[in-house]
């Protein structure tokens, strides 16, 4: 029985700037998260410890600002783009990674999604392990809806702690052919590590407003807002 290989297999790697353009803040940028909160406190295990309601509340701000906002033409030509694999238009496999938590990429009608740096939208209890889906408000008093103590947290991924999926995310990058960042500056590991893990085997691309940091990275950059880029970048491989 022959073996059907798919012509092609491609990760991307989405960050905060993929997002920007639906309304919803990058962390660096002038006017990001990072101008307003302080990471140490919003986005560490330790800050939770020390004040849970501070950390709580921008999480709360953050979920609420995310019903107010749609997918946009970035995220929808990468939903198009997995479709197309799915109905033969394209012989290839997409996975997404996604370093963000909003859940703009599924809105969009990717299914094919690693979040690694966990999901806005769901909370996990410290004392049972549920992560039940949460699309309101959380407070250091809220009962867990599977054990009842007042024992949840943001399901996100703080600095120090390790990132999700990374399993199934190095099994893909060892065997992509071409690896595609979208909308990330490259400053948060092991993330921004990738592109280096897999030069020797893939083509690199980089889809981004600014040049990136180390552009000897990439075999190729397209520089401009990702809601013309990336619907760009689709129309090409799918006209291949
Ligand atoms: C870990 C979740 C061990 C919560 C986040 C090696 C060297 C140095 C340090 C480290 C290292 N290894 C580990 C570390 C420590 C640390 C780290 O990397 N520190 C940095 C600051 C130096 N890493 C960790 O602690 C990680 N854990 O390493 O565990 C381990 C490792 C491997 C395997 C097992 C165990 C955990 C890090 C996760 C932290 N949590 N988020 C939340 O969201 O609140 S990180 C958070 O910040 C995001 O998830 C994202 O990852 C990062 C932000 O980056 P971007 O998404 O790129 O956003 P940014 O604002 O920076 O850039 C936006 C870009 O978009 C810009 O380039 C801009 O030009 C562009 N843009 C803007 N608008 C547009 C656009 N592009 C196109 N179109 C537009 N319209």
């Amino acid at each position: 029985m022959t073996q059907h290989h798919p012509a092609e297999r491609i990760v991307v790697l989405t960050g905060a700037g993929i997002s920007r353009e639906s309304g919803l803040e990058t962390f660096r940028d002038a006017d990001g998260l990072w101008s307003r909160h302080n990471i140490a406190d919003v986005c560490t295990p330790e800050g939770f410890r020390r004040d849970p309601m501070l950390v709580d509340r921008f999480y709360n701000g953050r979920r609420a600002e995310l019903a107010s906002v749609q997918p946009n033409a970035a995220h929808l030509a990468l939903a198009e783009l997995e479709r197309a694999a799915h109905d033969g238009r394209w012989n290839g496999e997409l996975l997404i990674v996604t370093q963000n938590i909003d859940d703009l990429h599924e809105r969009a009608g990717s299914r094919n999604v690693l979040h690694m740096h966990g999901e806005l939208r769901r909370v996990r209890c410290t004392s049972c392990g549920a992560t039940p889906e949460w699309l309101g408000d959380c407070l250091p008093d809220t009962p867990c809806p599977a054990c009842h103590r007042p024992t949840l947290r943001p399901d996100v991924v703080w600095f120090g702690e390790v990132p999700l999926h990374m399993d199934r995310i190095e099994t893909a990058l060892a065997g992509c052919d071409r690896f595609v960042t979208i909308g990330t500056s490259g400053t948060v590991y092991p993330a921004a590590g990738f592109v280096a893990q897999v030069r020797d085997h893939a083509e690199t691309v980089d889809i981004n407003l600014d040049p990136p940091q180390v552009p000897t990275l990439f075999d190729r950059t397209l520089i401009g807002p990702a809601t013309r880029m990336v619907p760009q970048w689709v129309i090409e491989l799918l006209g291949a």
